[in-house]
């Protein structure tokens, strides 16, 4: 049988963006350099026992000196777009006042050197680096820091806004919240439940606050989202017991968000099950209507499920005293070297919730990949044959729940490079570009090679 090229491809809709995801932290370096002052992520990896191997992000990948040279591997591999972060701490280093020129450049340079090579800047404001000042005025839960981030957006806008194609107010809140405040294992490393919730709200009205700024300081038209860790929360059983343990989670880890900013609303059971944590008193009249600040697309990091029954599981955790009623299963299946379950059906039940919940919400997968461990052969090639499996199973998902009607718009990849990976340093690799962090030499892996392939054919090809 002969088939053309075309009948061996499983297409994407044209238009479809195709992306790599980095952030700031996890690859630029430099981290004292033209005026940067320290970030909680800065003082939380210098504290010892609080990152594996002691691991810091002073040099990381050194994207700060090697930009031009990852703008070439990503013009190689023939991507669309390019999502990153502006580092908060290297734009207003205080989190207070004007900005600061030398760090705008960077970013004004990153944007330029895309463009030229035919890629659309997409840029999240923030990527977990708050300025270890405002941490100490007292961070997230503290009311001031989201009416200052609404000014960092504002004039990271007004000096960018000519070159950014896209801008992302937040990436993933909920881990900003619940694993920096509530369980500690992310930066600052608080274990309070009540800071974490305050955290959440101040998060939500930080986006809200952002978008009105984002709005007076962009030409009308730019597109401007907000990026979610949506749990794809299932219950073990059909108990009644395991499926209000699963509500319990959507409803700290899902609906806190979801409903803030697309129905101006908190869930009601939510404020129920957290009573005895705290009265919810640190929401102002008009709050909820500034998070709904309508947006123009929403994004979505998936990398795994959670699968859940009633019973109970440790404190301190960030399920906000959900903990007391929850117990968390292993999903089944196979694992990556995060230990995370590799299940694409999870990203096409969580797309298909989204088209049925947020009719008219344009979608967008700003982060999926897969931690793996590398095998170089003698030749140096780099094998990476689960990274291109996960890949698959998971783009296969994406198109499936596009022919069922959902609107994604496109695919960033996590991640561009081996990064920092936070709280495990550079133990994990999720890069389909390896890094050598002695020599910061870059080697593509086969995983990019298979991604260009997708990219260049617009789909997958048929057969593995
Ligand atoms: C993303 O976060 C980040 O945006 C990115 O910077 C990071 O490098 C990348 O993913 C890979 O980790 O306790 O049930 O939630 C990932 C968010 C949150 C996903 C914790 C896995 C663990 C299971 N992660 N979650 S649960």
């Amino acid at each position: 049988e002969v088939r053309t090229a075309d009948a061996a491809t499983l297409r994407f809709p044209a238009g479809f963006r195709w992306g790599t995801a980095t952030a700031a932290y996890q690859i630029e370096g430099a981290a004292s350099e033209d005026g940067r002052t320290p970030s909680i992520w800065d003082t939380f990896s210098r504290t010892p026992g609080r990152v594996r191997n002691g691991d810091t992000g002073d040099i990381a990948a050194d994207h700060y000196h090697r930009m031009r040279e990852d703008v070439a591997l990503m013009r190689e591999l023939g991507v669309t777009d390019y999502r990153f972060s502006v580092a908060w701490p290297r734009v207003q280093p205080t989190g207070r006042g004007p900005a600061l020129q030398k760090g705008l450049d960077f970013y004004r340079r990153l944007c330029d050197e895309l463009r030229e090579a035919g890629i659309r800047p997409v840029a999240t404001l923030y990527h977990w680096d708050l300025p270890q000042e405002l941490e100490d005025a007292g961070g997230w839960p503290r009311r001031e820091t989201a009416e200052r981030f609404a000014v960092y957006a504002g004039l990271t806008a007004e000096a960018l806004g000519d070159r950014v194609a896209t801008w992302t107010t937040l990436n993933e809140p909920w881990c900003a919240a619940f694993l920096g405040y509530g369980n500690g294992v992310h930066a600052p490393g608080r274990t309070s439940d009540a800071d974490a919730l305050r955290a959440a709200h101040h998060l939500n009205l930080a986006h809200g606050l952002a978008v009105d700024a984002l709005r007076t300081a962009l030409p009308a038209g730019t597109e401007v989202s907000l990026t979610l860790n949506l749990h794809v929360v299932r219950a073990l059983t059909e108990s009644a017991e395991d499926r209000d343990a699963a509500r319990r989670i959507d409803a700290v880890a899902n609906r806190i968000f979801l409903d803030p900013v697309f129905r101006g609303r908190l869930p009601e059971d939510l404020v129920r099950d957290t009573a005895r944590v705290t009265d919810w008193s640190f929401v102002r009249d008009g709050d909820l209507a500034a998070v709904a600040a309508p947006i123009d697309s929403l994004g979505l990091n998936y990398y795994s499920p959670t699968v859940v029954a009633a019973g109970s599981s440790e404190s301190p955790s960030p399920w906000a005293g959900a903990e007391r009623h929850v117990r968390f299963l292993p999903a089944p299946g196979p694992r990556t070297a995060m230990d995370w379950p590799v299940d694409a059906d999870g990203l096409y039940e969580l797309l298909a919730r989204l088209r049925d919940e947020l009719p008219g919400v344009p979608l967008v997968i700003t982060e999926n990949g897969a931690a793996y461990e590398d095998y170089a052969d003698p030749s140096g090639r780099v094998r990476d044959p689960e990274r291109v499996a996960y890949l698959r199973g998971h783009l296969a998902a994406v198109r499936r729940a596009i022919e069922d009607g959902a609107d994604v718009r496109g695919y960033f990849l996590w991640s561009l490079l081996d990064n920092f990976e936070w709280a495990y340093g550079y133990s994990k690799r999720f890069g389909i570009v390896h890094v050598d962090f002695a020599s910061q030499r870059r080697t593509p892996k086969d995983s990019a090679r298979w991604y260009a392939d997708v990219i260049a054919r617009g789909g997958l090809p048929a057969a593995p």
